[in-house]
């Protein structure tokens, strides 16, 4: 089918003539929505991006950022230069391009928001409040933003750590994604905005890299791995968080954006695929590349790795929207490993 592009105001009138009932709810449901998504170049925007565009049509995900884009999200869409920090402009750029959808990727993750709170607060706070200010003004379809495992802290229940738990976050980003969270929620309660948001556990790819989080070790490790058979580990043994692959992050997130509404009873969930310790990782990686070699030196991600959970309880997503995920430890590393060693144009066996 060929996507819409235009102005979608009169092409909906006109094709609600000729077109049936479900055509046009079809239209309305999937086909209409324009989305727009910040932190485009970002570890998960860059997929997210390409996995939208694929499905609702490239002119109709807007990918916007602070920086000079890659060509991956020019290619097939348009990208335009927004800091969610300038209102006026956050405005005018939903305005403009007719969005529904926002999907606020832009944050300051762990690590680097430990070494520069402020700018966490910047970000994280004062852009999530634009965003959610500017889709209550402007009555957007859906607001969604990612929260994180960091969200929970050293006193909440470390194994299988349930949806409603105590939380009390010890660092910037922690504090910042149950900011999101709860403003979020309230805006839901209050104004009826349609917030949802998925606590993201450890996400690892092979396209973009992540920058700044306690849980980059877990990707870091493929690209030494294949490049010089060594890894010295920022994260001590024994350090079990949940992680997920792209694949399932993205899965989860589009999941959780299509989900039908009225049989949400959560507006946060926790969302997870696996868990494991660095040691497991690389025992994982051993099996492609022998002859691979570990080494742990831990840094001050060592004390926000500690405050999180090990595992989390998932079942809240599970029940309402049916979430399962697609990649376990070896299946992940097995995925990884291919395409890498395919990117960065290296044999591993
Ligand atoms: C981080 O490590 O900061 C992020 C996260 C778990 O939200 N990857």
């Amino acid at each position: 089918m060929k996507l819409y592009s235009g102005n979608k105001k009169s092409t909906l009138k006109t094709r609600s003539f000729r077109a049936d009932i479900q055509y046009t709810q079809y239209l309305e449901e999937y086909v209409m929505k324009r989305i727009l998504v910040t932190g485009s170049y970002g570890q998960i925007g860059t997929e997210l991006v390409g996995a939208l565009r694929s499905k609702y049509g490239g002119q109709n995900v807007v990918a916007t950022g602070r920086k000079d884009p890659p060509e991956i999200l020019t290619k097939d869409g348009p990208y335009l230069h927004l800091d969610v920090l300038d209102v006026d402009q956050l405005h005018a750029i939903l305005k403009d391009n007719e969005i529904d959808i926002v999907i606020h990727n832009a944050s300051v993750l762990s690590g680097k928001g430990e070494k520069n709170p402020q700018l966490a607060y910047r970000t994280n706070i004062q852009g999530s409040y634009n965003v959610l200010e500017a889709v209550r003004i402007l009555g957007l379809d859906q607001v969604f933003i990612p929260s994180s495992i960091a969200a929970f802290g050293p006193s909440t229940p470390k194994e299988n750590t349930p949806n409603e738990v105590i939380m009390r976050p010890t660092t910037a980003y922690g504090v910042s994604k149950v900011f999101i969270e709860l403003w979020g929620e309230y805006y839901a309660k209050r104004y009826g905005v349609d917030f949802r948001s998925l606590r993201y556990p450890g996400i690892i790819s092979s396209e973009a890299p992540p920058g700044g989080g306690t849980t980059d070790y877990a990707v870091e490790i493929f690209y030494e791995a294949l490049k010089t058979q060594k890894y010295t580990s920022f994260l001590e043994k024994g350090t079990y968080l949940p992680m997920m692959f792209m694949d399932d992050c993205i899965k989860c997130t589009m999941d959780l954006i299509h989900a039908d509404v009225s049989k949400l009873k959560h507006r946060s969930f926790n969302i997870t695929a696996m868990s494991f310790a660095p040691e497991e990782i690389a025992a994982e990686i051993k099996k492609y590349i022998p002859q691979f070699e570990m080494s742990y030196k831990p840094d001050f991600r060592q004390q926000i790795a500690e405050s999180w959970p090990a595992t989390i309880d998932d079942s809240a997503a599970r029940e309402e929207w049916g979430w399962k995920p697609d990649y376990d430890l070896a299946a992940m590393t097995k995925a990884m490993i291919e395409r890498l060693s395919k990117k960065l144009d290296i044999a591993y066996q």
